[in-house]
């Protein structure tokens, strides 16, 4: 079976819409006939800072809601980064691969050390798509799940392994990125032309799976749309009505041209009634799912046991052949 392989930070209390929409439900999908390995990366997340209590608390409630979401812990390697210390062990080998400038020019890190100067991003945040290339690689995946956000860091792994190979010995299986085009890029309800993110939004932008789905209801009816008052996908002009379309289509399998012939001479206000309604079906078993996993810490902590046994099997034999390759005499 085609090996697949992502991660998601365990950055805030909850996963929002847009990583849900654009990355983690595709791993439920994608889990039945691959072969998955699932990793909470709590290395990214210490390229900004963390209070270290709130991190493993939060490590465990993405476990937790990893599986809530359907991804089945007897089927899939679920993970956290740090136990598989090959993780870091490779990302040192690619560090030496990768061309200064080459790093430099990652938007990314642009993005995220525009607001502090980059004087203030750690070099953890600089090398982070060097890390993530480490993280992927080392499963030799045939797809990698992610949204439209990470494609730029898949053509870094992608252009890293191929080095690796042409400079040493084919090692590395050149990933796919499997970035879906309806959902890839879900958007912030009060700014639908930037993407919704946990570090950029404003809280009325994000909808967090495990918020209050009173909250997540509110948040739905005050979304921002246009004054053209026609329920039209048109991503182009009309950015918010679009990400809610894409947003119900996503949740309910009916298609977008279904939803405009549905809507059509109907107010926003009612498309939104009925997207909010359908946001508070879906969240409220999955949060009383998460809550109720979360109960259990000895179950958690067992799942990510044997993940990290499952995911060690194969980083290991990567790691031994990786320094075999560049020259390291083997240890004693
Ligand atoms: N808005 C989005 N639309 C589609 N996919 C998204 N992803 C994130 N935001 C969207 C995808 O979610 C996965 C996990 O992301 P992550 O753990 O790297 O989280 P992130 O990128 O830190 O999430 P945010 O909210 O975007 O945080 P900031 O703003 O801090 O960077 C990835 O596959 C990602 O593509």
């Amino acid at each position: 079976r085609p090996r697949v392989l992502s991660g998601i930070q365990p950055t805030s209390d909850s996963f929002h819409f847009g990583n849900y929409l654009g990355a983690t439900r595709q791993w439920v999908d994608l889990q039945r006939d691959h072969q998955p390995f699932f990793f909470i990366a709590d290395l990214h997340a210490i390229t900004v800072e963390q209070d270290p209590k709130v991190l493993r608390e939060r490590t465990l409630r993405a476990a937790a809601q990893l599986i809530a979401m359907g991804i089945d812990p007897a089927r899939s390697a679920i993970f956290v980064q740090s136990h598989v210390p090959e993780h870091a062990q490779l990302a040192w080998v690619f560090n030496c691969l990768t061309g200064f400038g080459e790093a430099r020019r990652m938007t990314q890190f642009k993005d995220k050390s525009a607001k502090g100067g980059e004087g203030a991003a750690s070099v953890g945040l600089f090398t982070y798509p060097i890390l993530q290339a480490a993280d992927i690689l080392l499963y030799r995946p045939h797809y990698v799940p992610v949204g439209e956000d990470q494609r730029q860091h898949l053509e870094l792994t992608r252009d890293l392994a191929q080095r690796f190979n042409s400079r040493y010995k084919k090692t590395f299986r050149l990933p796919e990125p499997y970035i879906l085009k309806a959902t890839g890029k879900i958007a912030d309800l009060q700014d639908p032309t930037s993407k919704m993110s946990k570090s950029a939004s404003s809280p009325s932008g994000i909808i967090e799976m495990l918020d209050d789905p009173k909250v997540s209801a509110k948040k739905i009816r005050s979304a921002v749309t246009d004054s053209e008052a026609v329920v039209r996908f048109d991503p182009e002009t009309k950015p918010g009505v679009s990400n809610l379309l894409t947003i119900y289509s996503a949740l309910t399998g009916e298609s977008v041209q279904a939803l405009e012939e549905q809507y059509a001479g109907r107010m926003y206000g009612d498309l939104k009634k009925d997207l909010a309604e359908i946001v508070v079906g879906f969240v409220t078993p999955f949060r009383d799912r998460t809550l109720e996993l979360l109960d259990d810490q000895s179950y958690l902590t067992q799942v990510l046991a044997q993940g990290a046994a499952t995911a060690r099997e194969v980083a290991e034999a990567t790691l031994r052949d990786v320094y075999q390759r560049v020259g390291f005499v083997a240890p004693p």
